[in-house]
């Protein structure tokens, strides 16, 4: 399908609630319309990245505060890992403040974790920065079934938020990723800076990419102080839930996830980004570095709205031992 960008302004400028009405009719004829997947995110490596992307507290560039963490052990990861589990998260997403993944001792050990998350029936998800298609194959070999690595925003704005690295060079990483057999998620951040034009642009990317994204993250900015962002505006509440439905509407397969710059959302603000097709969050009171709801309040929200926990799905958990099958069904309600 070719996704035009005069087509996709025309959805933007629909009125609210008819936008709205078309979002959901495709959310319910392609996924539950009550179901939610719930994520947990881990980092494993904390801090000191050499990239310079303008709204992450992890780059070296900024003084944040942020205290550096190196490389988790397996076994540490694996005690968050059974306690998400636990908790009702169905996908464990492991994140490093790395450039680059480099072939040696410690993607030996991240190869490791994620044999070890996997055999407990968690769907694994790592997002490592670049890397190429033979290590994306070794993850997956390992049982990393999805890999993150976001475009931001607009090939138009990157340049203006990340400088040591270009859109090609994630977009390289996307087919590597792909080629090797991995799920991918990519998606965005709201309230860089840029135009309602960028965000556009953003979701055609991701929805021009063949096949289409399998899971679509899409943040609000989390300003952090001592970040070059760090004073931006919010973004408007309706714009966010606009991008949310043009996403849902151009991507109808993915999981859209409601991801960073939830603790500054209403619990009303949340159930309209719900209707209007996200159907994914990450659940624990931290993402990587920053404050996330807790997961009572998101059990709470999603108990009032009616809504349920989807399940991971078992083609996407390698392992399938014991361990794994008690994991898989872990129906948190
Ligand atoms: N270093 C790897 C990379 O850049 O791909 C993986 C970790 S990086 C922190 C993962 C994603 O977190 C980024 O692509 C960005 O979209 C998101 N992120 C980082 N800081 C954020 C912030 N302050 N607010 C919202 N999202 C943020
Ligand atoms: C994504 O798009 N958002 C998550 C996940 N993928 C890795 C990360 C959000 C990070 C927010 C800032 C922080 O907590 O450090
Ligand atoms: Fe490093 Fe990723 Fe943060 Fe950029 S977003 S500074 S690559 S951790």
């Amino acid at each position: 399908m070719t996704i035009d960008l005069v087509s996709v302004r025309a959805l933007y400028a629909l009125p609210f609630p008819e936008l709205l009405f078309r979002a959901q009719e495709i959310h319910r004829h392609h996924q539950d319309p009550a179901g939610v997947q719930l994520c947990t995110l881990q980092s494993i490596k904390t801090g000191r990245c050499p990239e310079d992307c303008k709204y992450c507290p992890q780059s070296s560039r900024y003084s944040t505060g942020l205290e550096p963490e190196p490389l988790m052990e397996t076994e540490s990861i694996l005690v968050a890992a059974r306690a998400a589990r636990a908790g009702g998260a169905s996908r464990f997403c492991m994140g490093a403040a790395w450039r680059e993944v480099r072939d040696g001792a410690q993607f030996d050990s991240v190869l490791e974790t994620v044999k070890g998350v996997s055999d407990l029936g968690l769907e694994v998800c790592c997002t490592l920065g670049m890397l190429r298609e033979d290590q994306a194959a070794r993850l997956k070999t390992a049982g990393c079934a999805v890999y993150n690595h976001n475009l931001d925003t607009s090939r138009d704005y990157y340049p203006e938020i990340i400088g040591t690295r270009t859109y090609d060079d994630r977009l390289n990483t996307l087919a590597a990723v792909r080629r090797a057999g991995l799920q991918v998620c990519s998606g965005g951040i709201l309230g860089l800076g840029e135009t309602t034009e960028d965000r556009l642009k953003l979701l055609v990317e991701l929805a021009s990419i063949s096949p289409q994204p399998d899971s679509v993250p899409i943040n609000a900015l989390v300003p952090v102080p001592g970040t070059p962002l760090a004073d931006n505006a919010r973004v408007d509440p309706f714009d966010f839930v606009r991008i949310i439905a043009i996403a849902r509407i151009l991507m109808p397969k993915a999981m859209v996830r409601l991801s960073a710059g939830r603790t500054e959302m209403s619990d009303e603000l949340q159930a309209l980004c719900f209707m209007a097709g996200a159907n994914s969050i990450f659940l624990g009171e931290k993402l990587l570095t920053t404050p996330n709801p807790g997961r009572n309040d998101d059990f709470a929200l999603m108990g009032r709205l009616g809504l349920h926990a989807l399940a991971a799905s078992p083609s996407s958990i390698a392992a399938q031992g014991e361990e794994a099958v008690a994991g898989a069904g872990c129906g948190c309600e």
